[in-house]
């Protein structure tokens, strides 16, 4: 008997920039700016420079906080709406560079991410209110001389965040007026992408309409209960979009356009003291965590620095409990010693690339797959001895493309299978919590599916009681 072939991708599928940025998972936004001084969350762009003037900047402990929430990454507002520039720009006074603080903000953090193994990306916002030129074709060429000097001058840059926020007031070099845009044409998109594609292909570019992720439609964290990984993004463009699609994707969609869940760790984007009590709590970020990485998107968490250039005490002990809590969780896959049977395997069970057992390995590069016309099989995990958990975890092989629609997760009990929960769509990751229970068998039962899955990965865990 010959070799069975592995199944044919169902497209779209993700690209290699793609993959890379599922495994990050959890990352962060830095707000800072004018704005941390003048106590705004948007500026209007007639603000002095001499306002930034942070007493104790310091770029490690900003990125240490981060480290030690398990962040794998930050987001930096180098250009908030305001227009002001945390990087000596050489086509603007308006930066740093005529502040009192004097120092290149963009650099120091983005050197600290290398120093800590963080990586490194930007915010430089499409609407700028202090711009003389803004609303005129001349804007795109500054903005894009700006995007190039992102792009060459800091090392290589993860993700680029392209808000889709359009105003209309402004100080635009003193004409305090309404400066209205079509979000569809103005920015020319396609052309600035190619700029970023030519200077570090491997940076992933965000937006409501991608092309690489996508907004998932709100600013409270929050993915659709079913995300697809894939959406129509030429349905939008940057600001222009329909959040309930994006909430939950398009299936089968045209192309790979994974959510990114952005919230912030306080009320606000950016430092406010009067907020220093409303920081979220850890089992609030917790919950985050599985209404975003656990429906198969990212997590994007904001922690602004405050006047004095630091992570203020009550946002990095919120987060470093939040970690703690998740280490404590997925520390340990309590399946690992499981013996893996399933309904079908791909070529009659006699191929290994295939087989049951690949989803306990830890890798998501092998996985378990049936025979194509096999599109409802179940696969069971039967443990040495009864294991007490409240989570499962399950990850298809995504160059795969996104294959399974929904799922039943049933454990054994008094002789009889009883429904643990069901979701629908996988993806990189999709959790399913439930109340804590006992059991020594544990049965996944695709219920509908595109094509014949491939599943990765699955795990069960235990989150610790508070
Ligand atoms: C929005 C902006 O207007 C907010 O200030 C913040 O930057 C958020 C992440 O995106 O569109
Ligand atoms: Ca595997």
């Amino acid at each position: 008997m010959g070799r069975v072939d592995p199944p044919a991708p169902f497209p779209p599928v993700p690209a290699p920039r793609q993959l890379a940025w599922h495994e990050l998972e959890f990352y962060g936004f830095l707000h800072f700016t004018v704005n941390t001084f003048t106590n705004r969350e948007w500026g209007d762009g007639d603000e002095s420079p001499a306002v930034f003037n942070p007493t104790g900047f310091d770029a490690d402990q900003i990125v240490g906080a981060a480290r030690d929430g398990g962040m794998k990454g930050l987001i930096l507002t180098c250009k908030h709406h305001d227009g002001f520039c945390l990087w000596p720009s050489r086509y603007t006074e308006h930066s740093v560079k005529n502040s009192p603080f004097r120092r290149d903000v963009v650099k120091e953090i983005s050197e600290a991410c290398a120093r800590a193994g963080l990586k490194f990306g930007v915010y430089l916002s499409p609407w700028d209110r202090n711009h003389k030129d803004y609303g005129r074709p001349e804007y795109l060429t500054y903005y894009r001389n700006q995007l190039r000097e992102l792009l060459t001058e800091y090392g290589p840059i993860f993700e680029i965040f392209f808000d889709g926020a359009n105003g209309g007031d402004g100080y635009y070099g003193g004409a305090y007026e309404r400066r209205e845009i079509d979000n569809r044409t103005y920015y020319d998109w396609p052309n600035t992408w190619r700029i970023v594609r030519e200077l570090q292909p491997n940076t992933v570019l965000f937006s409501d309409a991608g092309p690489d992720i996508r907004w998932v439609g709100n600013e409270r964290g929050i993915a659709g209960e079913t995300c697809w990984a894939t959406s129509n993004r030429d349905d939008f463009s940057p600001g222009n979009a329909d959040p309930a699609r994006l909430n939950s994707g398009d299936r089968p969609g045209t192309h790979w356009v994974p959510a990114e869940c952005d919230v912030s760790i306080r009320p606000g984007w950016f430092y406010h003291h009067y907020e220093d009590h409303q920081v979220k709590t850890p089992q609030q970020l917790v919950d985050l965590y599985y209404a975003s990485v656990g429906r198969g998107a990212s997590f994007l968490l904001n922690l602004p620095p405050d006047r004095r250039g630091t992570i203020h005490e009550n946002d990095a002990t919120s987060l470093r409990d939040f970690r703690r809590i998740i280490d404590a969780t997925f520390a340990t896959n309590l399946a690992a010693k499981a013996t893996v049977g399933a309904t079908n395997s791909r070529g009659n069970g006699r191929d290994r690339r295939f087989a049951p057992g690949n989803v306990l390995d830890g890798s998501r590069l092998t996985y378990w797959a049936t025979d194509d016309d096999v599109l409802t099989p179940s696969l069971t995990l039967e443990l040495p001895r009864e294991v007490a958990f409240n989570v499962v975890r399950l990850r298809e092989h995504l160059p795969l493309g996104q294959r399974v629609i929904s799922m039943i997760v049933d454990m054994w009990r008094d002789g009889q299978w009883t429904q643990f929960g069901s979701a629908t769509s996988i993806g990189n990751c999709r959790l399913i919590r439930g109340s804590r229970t006992t059991t020594s068998r544990v049965r996944i039962r695709i219920t509908q599916a595109s094509v014949c899955p491939a599943i990765s990965e699955v795990g069960l865990f235990l989150e610790p009681s508070t």
